[in-house]
């Protein structure tokens, strides 16, 4: 009886073993040569040529002293990877068997068994390969040969006859044009010069019998808080000569709760079929943005059967939501807004990089911690920058999870390209390709042409270095690629997002008059060296980059350079700075603001503070003033490699002052303040969809060694969703003139409770004109395994003090505050690698201690 039960589930497994498709990874295994030289290693898949000599020793660690030097010449040489693996006579008794390669950097041959499969040309397009016909019962030879993309396509540079304008392209030939791969891999002015090759993306070959699913679109034709309105879009290939009739199954509900099921009957044609099942969903639970509410996802099951038995099925997570990009003319100029469900957004984010130069290091872990520090920034937002890549899918699943909202670039960026017919295909097929792997997303907000191609071609000067035709053939071929080409294919790939076709789309920051007009990129701090305050007058509509420089601190230099490169005019620093004009500008700002301090670590320490101080009131001047201004999205979030940046976060995961400073600014209710004309104002900021009261202002004028001289209690409320003045006082009343030198006015806003919401200092001068106290941080530390807390206490006021500990990553609770006279803070600082009986030292210093 058991043995026949056993030959029973036996011939049942095997019976639905032929009906599910059988999928082999091909991700192991391979071997790579420099083409010609027959010296195979094996490879790491996915990765890169250069990662692999890195890992092989054959390339140095990159990052290291001026080591980057040292890594260029692989991009001028081709790759040959190979790889064998063997196929059953079972595996080939299937209907069709599809190669899948998901990235391919860049320009390739693949061969099968003595036949030519694929000739791939574009990093971000993943190509399927039908090969039932070229495999073998046994051992089956795959070989792909890389080319160079500096090489390989150095004959459209020499025929085009002048180089484009691509100025973040470390190179005197302007190659990254040309090829459809990564922008930032040929430098930029925080990155790095790695122009790699390889299978940057997994591969594998898929077995299956009749049908395939190829996609999946689960189109939110409308959603309302009563009504969802879905049409699936499925396409189906059946690899049958003769019709074949079968069903498609949708299944559908919230995650973890029961399904409901719809089904239609269907006839297949052989190739492809597009099949659309509308369904309707009452009293949707509605997906939300990070503070507004739960993120209810729902899954998406669609099945193709046949004879009762599922030949093929897809899985998608949905978020059921209204996404509205509110462009459009009002009595300012032009208002630029997001609207989730109805209720306007303001955004409350960053611009992303990618996160490594060698991209296939970014694994789960990585995007984990990327959402773990947007999430405790108190964000909202992020835009997948024009100059990286479009992102791997558990980036956006992140982004669906948290409530992240993305915008999110075509990868163009900062120069013309090319528009002939073939670069256009290619494009093209790009562009179908993304939106439709991106489409179910709920985070995905908005579809943007480029990063700053349009403000380039109208503001960059390239018309006073090129002659008019060459001017006008780039206008053509922008045109052509972004107002007409891609916008298509957005609304009929798409057709539920906004597109902009460029950002900033209308805005330039040389013009204030034109940051009345939609995203503006305000780059007058920095690259025009105007004041910090600046950002206090030129609100835009929507502020999609601006930012200032920092070091990385003391801890990440270390990593990449010796005692005797600390020094910004060293090799090892500068090739660590990739802004022409970066140093020199930090000096200036900080010879503004500063006792700029002759010793380097102390300069880096300064700079971190600078760049975190004034960033966050910039930001502020966002926030406080919407709805006028309904976004603030800051250049730029992360590094790429261990570099002097604009980045909040650096390559160690080490928050930069910036960060902190960020997360206080950006919380579900924060207290902002303005001093204007005499006035000090208070503002309650607040994305709180309901209206919080009773709070408490608090404020207090201290003098740096303790004394109160004022102090004042008001009730105070904060209204839904907006930013409202609710307190303002006379200066002249508060301190004299000779008192601004000496006072910081302390504010907080608590609730109910007493619980402290929020806090703001206000100081009237930069540290460079305030007399602040020589003064000495006491301390005391608990240690135990995994966390050190940290109490901290002075007598006199101690401005921006900065915990050091020389461990990579390690989380403070707070860090580069002020130690207010008189006042415990308590800092705790987590890492797996601290221990309690190590006792790994802690250094506290202040801006007193520069000077
Ligand atoms: O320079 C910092 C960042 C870049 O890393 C990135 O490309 O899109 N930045 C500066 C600008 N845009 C961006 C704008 N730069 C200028 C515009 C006009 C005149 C001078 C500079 C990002």
């Amino acid at each position: 009886m058991r043995k026949i039960a056993l030959l029973f589930s036996l011939l049942l497994s095997v019976l639905t073993f032929a009906q599910q498709p059988v999928v082999i990874e091909l991700n192991t295994g391979w071997q790579f040569t420099q083409t010609g030289k027959n010296e195979w290693r094996d490879a790491e898949i996915p990765g890169s040529v250069q990662r692999d000599l890195i890992r092989h020793n054959v390339l140095p660690d990159p990052y290291y002293g001026t080591n980057e030097t040292r890594v260029q010449w692989p991009e001028n040489e081709d790759w040959d990877f190979k790889k064998t693996f063997t196929v059953t006579d079972e595996q080939l008794k299937h209907d069709d068997a599809v190669l899948f390669f998901e990235g391919l950097d860049t320009h390739a041959d693949v061969f099968l068994n003595g036949a030519k499969i694929l000739h791939a040309q574009n990093m971000f397009i993943g190509y399927r390969v039908p090969v039932k016909n070229s495999l073998r019962k046994g051992e089956n030879q795959l070989y792909i040969r890389f080319y160079s993309p500096i090489t390989h396509m150095e004959p459209a540079r020499l025929t085009n006859g002048y180089d484009y304008p691509a100025d973040n392209d470390h190179s005197d030939k302007k190659m990254s044009v040309y090829s459809r791969k990564a922008p930032y891999h040929f430098g930029w002015d925080w990155g790095m010069r790695l122009v790699q090759m390889g299978i940057w993306k997994p591969v594998s070959l898929t077995f299956y019998n009749k049908a395939r699913i190829d996609d999946y679109y689960v189109k939110q034709t409308s959603v309302t808080a009563q009504k969802a309105n879905i049409d699936n879009q499925i396409e189906v290939f059946s690899a049958k000569k003769e019709p074949l009739k079968a069903r498609v199954v949708i299944e559908y509900g919230l995650k973890g709760r029961e399904k409901k099921t719809i089904s239609k009957e269907i006839n297949l044609v052989p190739g492809k079929n597009r099949i659309s099942i509308p369904l309707e969903i009452a009293n949707p639970a509605l997906w939300m943005p990070a503070g507004w509410g739960p993120q209810h996802l729902y899954d998406f099951t669609a099945k193709i059967t046949h004879n009762d038995q599922t030949i093929a099925e897809k899985t998608e997570q949905i978020g059921l939501r209204k996404i509205r990009l509110v462009y459009e003319p009002d009595e300012y100029g032009k208002k630029f807004h997001f609207e989730v469900n109805d209720i306007p957004l303001f955004a409350k984010g960053a611009n992303y990089i990618p996160g490594e130069i060698m991209i296939s290091q970014q694994d789960e872990a990585f995007y984990n911690r990327l959402f773990e520090n947007v999430t405790a920034a108190n964000m909202n937002f992020l835009r997948v920058w024009g100059g990286g890549i479009y992102e791997n899918d558990y980036f956006y699943r992140l982004a669906d999870e948290k409530g992240i909202l993305i915008w999110q670039d075509f990868i163009f960026g900062c120069t013309p390209y090319p528009s002939d017919d073939a670069f256009l295909a290619n494009v093209k097929d790009e562009v179908i390709y993304n939106i439709k792997r991106l489409r179910n997303h709920a985070s995905l907000a908005l579809w943007c042409g480029n990063n700053e191609v349009d403000e380039g071609l109208d503001h960059w000067g390239w018309d006073k270095k090129y002659p008019p035709a060459i001017m006008k053939n780039w206008r053509k071929g922008y045109d052509k690629t972004f107002r007409r080409m891609i916008p298509r294919l957005v609304s009929q790939y798409d057709g539920t997002r906004g597109y902009i076709q460029s950002s900033p789309d209308t805005s330039n920051w040389g013009n204030p008059e034109t940051l009345k007009y939609g995203d503006a990129h305000y780059w007058g701090l920095w690259h025009g060296r105007e004041p910090f305050e600046i950002l206090n007058e030129r609100i835009p509509r929507f502020m999609s980059e601006f930012g200032f420089q920092a070091f990385p601190e003391m801890k990440t230099i270390r990593t990449f350079a010796s005692e005797n490169d600390l020094d910004i005019n060293s090799e090892v620093m500068k090739i660590h700075q990739k802004s022409g004009i970066g140093n020199e500008v930090i000096k200036t700002y900080m010879d503004m603001y500063y006792h700029t301090p002759k010793n380097f670590e102390d300069f880096v320490y300064i700079g971190l503070v600078m760049q975190g101080n004034g960033m966050r009131e910039g930001i502020e001047a966002h926030r406080r003033n919407q709805p006028y201004c309904m976004g603030t999205l800051y250049w730029q979030l992360n590094d790429d490699w261990p570099v002097v940046s604009w980045s909040s976060i650096d390559y160690y995961n080490n928050w930069k002052a910036q960060h902190y400073r960020v997360r206080d600014v950006f919380a579900p209710i924060a207290l902002g303040s303005e001093i204007k004309d005499n006035q000090l104002s208070y503002f309650v900021m607040s994305d709180k969809l309901e209206e919080v009261n009773p709070l408490h202002l608090h404020v207090q004028v201290i003098d740096f060694t303790g004394k109160k001289l004022k102090t004042f209690k008001e009730t105070v409320s904060a209204k839904a969703n907006t930013s409202s003045k609710v307190k303002s006082y006379l200066v002249s009343d508060l301190v004299t003139e000779e008192q601004k030198h000496n006072c910081v006015i302390h504010a907080w806003l608590s609730d109910k409770t007493g619980k402290v919401i929020s806090e703001k200092n206000n100081y009237f001068y930069w540290p460079n004109k305030l007399n602040l106290p020589e003064t000495a941080i006491k301390q005391k530390v608990a240690y135990a395994d995994g966390k050190y807390t940290v109490t901290l206490w002075s007598n006199y006021l101690a401005k921006d003090v900065f915990v050091e500990i020389p461990i990579q990553g390690a989380k403070f609770t707070d860090n580069f505050f002020d130690l207010l006279p008189g006042e415990k803070k308590t800092v705790v600082i987590t890492s797996p690698q601290l221990k309690a009986s190590e006792r790994t030292p802690i250094t506290v210093k202040h801006i007193r201690e520069t000077y």
